[in-house]
């Protein structure tokens, strides 16, 4: 299955692998002002290198917790990133937004698809995805990234989530964007416990009884170090795990910080998936 991209090819016949590429101040000190774009490409064309089939930069920190960045601060910080970037690499770019404005000005900019946390759900923004005619993942996430962790609840979690995405669904082809368009997330980390994101990727696979492609995100995530009691810089062994976890389940996006090991890891499992 090949995915367009803004004009870049996604084969998603395997498992693919999509970096991470984290413009927030902690990542840059700089705020992506400065030298942030010389960094950024740097760091965008080794993960090509390593493997990356699509890259994904944000500008708005998503974890728990964190607040919310203004428009104006998201936008310097992104944009002029994928602008230096698009004829740079022949891999697409994701833009993980949840504004209208800037999935608006990321596809001008040649974006390829956009990563919405919030499925969008926000004033403007599934009109603003479906105008841009670009590839969209939905996640699924229960309340906001502020308060999201404080004792998240479900009756069961994978039908809630999977009820969730296949609702986002109908809302967007109603919205005149085509299935064909739509990668599914189940949201790991998001409003979820440890036990919830466990049972999701446990039967991650059936999930992909909606029939849309799926993205997945775990890499470093707590749910990593609750198990093996790691601090972030040492969880690499446990997200190849989920990872290859995810992939032999159907996932077809992968989204990593380690892309060369990651790339490594998933290529062993479709190699088994192909087998006879
Ligand atoms: C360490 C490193 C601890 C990273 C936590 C984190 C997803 C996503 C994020 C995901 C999709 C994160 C933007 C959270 N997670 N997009 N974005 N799926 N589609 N936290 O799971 O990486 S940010």
């Amino acid at each position: 299955m090949l995915l367009d991209c803004g004009g870049k090819p996604l084969d998603l016949s395997a498992p693919r692998i999509m970096g991470v590429l984290n413009l927030t101040p902690d990542s840059f000190s700089d705020g992506g002002r400065f030298d942030a774009p010389e960094r950024a490409i740097a760091q965008a064309l080794q993960m090509q290198a390593d493997g990356a089939a699509i890259i994904d930069i944000g500008g708005e920190s998503t974890r728990p917790g964190a607040a919310d960045v203004p428009l104006e601060e998201e936008l310097a910080r992104v944009i002029p990133v994928i602008e230096a970037l698009v004829p740079e690499l022949a891999v697409p770019i994701s833009v993980d937004t949840s504004k209208p404005e800037v999935m608006r000005a990321a596809a001008a900019a040649g974006a390829g698809m956009i990563n919405d946390v919030y499925a969008l759900r926000r004033p403007g923004a599934l009109e603003a995805a479906a105008d841009s005619g670009l590839p969209i993942c939905l996640m699924h996430m229960l309340g906001e990234p502020r308060t999201m962790q404080q004792a998240p609840q479900y009756q069961d979690v994978l039908a809630e989530v999977g009820a969730f995405l296949a609702q986002q669904v109908a809302r967007c082809e109603a919205a005149g964007i085509a299935r064909e368009r739509l990668l599914l997330d189940p949201g790991f980390g998001f409003g979820k416990t440890l036990e919830h994101n466990l049972s999701l990727l446990k039967h991650l696979d059936r999930l992909a009884l909606l029939d849309q492609p799926l993205l997945v995100g775990m890499s470093r995530k707590s749910m990593i170090g609750k198990v093996i009691d790691r601090p972030v810089a040492e969880r690499l062994y446990g997200s190849i795990a989920v990872a290859c976890l995810a992939a032999w389940q159907g996932a077809a996006i992968i989204r990593v910080h380690d892309v060369r090991e990651s790339v490594d890891a998933i290529r062993m499992v479709d190699a088994v998936l192909a087998a006879k």
